[in-house]
């Protein structure tokens, strides 16, 4: 790679993104609600002042990192390691068919199609063990929905993700497949590695400051959709890697854990997804 990653590129790629196409949805929130979520934030954070008598030099120490967020373009990457997790949480505690998890902030739509069974856009010689992933796309009652879409993300071996760190092709570990009349699809791609979150921004200082560590497990991220089914966000695992059990996203969950098998010249491993039908 020629130029190097930094927090403040990869963030302010990130918030771009998010700009883009997150932005929508909220506008028309009644002003109860707005006054009745702010002034609880508000108040919890009152609350830590007043227990633990936080100083002028705190609060100010508070306020310039609090500035840095911003400039280094961090605030995706923030509420996405350290929050995500709960509203992914609330919002799909009602699900009866595959858990999901955070979605992050590299995600990116439109990546391309390879249909039922294909290979990943990677370069020569991508770094990683080959891994072959095989499944099927049901819906809660059984039956495989028409048109279901596994859209793939994930870093590369050195932890970095197309889009967001200089110098990898454009759509590099990202590509979308449409399963087959019975559910199936056979993917082709390489394991990631685990993956330590930007460490020279304002969430690597504060990383530091607390003393906590950056890393996050490997891992693979997913959407799932099909006409009619609510779609669901995901990330797989792979059992024995260290941060399994602390990663700084809080995402990992037991059910979206991999059980990979070696073959020759790789591994393989199957996993498939069940879709809740949209409430109506
Ligand atoms: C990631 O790759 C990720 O998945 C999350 C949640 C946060 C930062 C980087
Ligand atoms: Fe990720």
């Amino acid at each position: 790679m020629t130029a190097t990653a930094t927090a403040a590129a990869s963030g302010a790629n990130a918030t771009e993104r998010f700009k883009s196409d997150k932005l929508a949805g909220a506008a028309g929130t009644p002003p109860e609600r707005v006054d009745l979520l702010a002034r609880e934030v508000l108040d919890a954070v009152h609350a830590t002042i007043r227990r633990h008598k936080v100083t002028y030099a705190e609060y100010n120490a508070l306020k310039a990192w609090l500035i840095s967020v911003g400039e280094d373009g961090e605030w995706p990457l923030f509420l996405d390691v350290w929050v995500e997790h709960v509203v992914e949480e609330v919002a799909t505690e009602h699900r009866e068919g595959n858990k999901g998890t955070i979605e992050g902030p590299y995600y990116v739509p439109g990546a391309p199609e390879r249909g039922a069974h294909g290979s990943v856009p990677m370069r020569e010689g991508e770094p990683g063990t080959p891994l072959t992933w095989t499944g099927q796309v049901t819906s809660t009652d059984g039956t495989a929905p028409a048109g279901a879409k596994i859209e793939l993300w994930h870093a590369d071996a050195d932890g970095f993700y197309s889009q967001f760190a200089p110098g990898i092709p454009e759509w590099n570990l990202r590509a979308s497949f449409t399963v087959d009349a019975e559910g199936r699809f056979e993917i082709h791609t390489v394991r990631p590695a685990p993956y330590q979150i930007p460490t020279d921004g304002a969430c690597g200082k504060l990383i530091a400051a607390a003393g906590w560590h950056a890393w996050r497990p490997a891992h693979l991220h997913v959407k799932v959709s099909a006409p009619g089914h609510e779609l669901l966000t995901a990330q797989l695992y792979f059992p024995g890697d260290e941060h399994n059990d602390d990663d700084i996203a809080s995402a990992v969950k037991p059910e979206l854990m991999l059980s990979p098998r070696p073959v020759d010249g790789g591994e393989t491993v199957e996993y498939g997804f069940v879709l809740d039908p949209e409430r109506s």
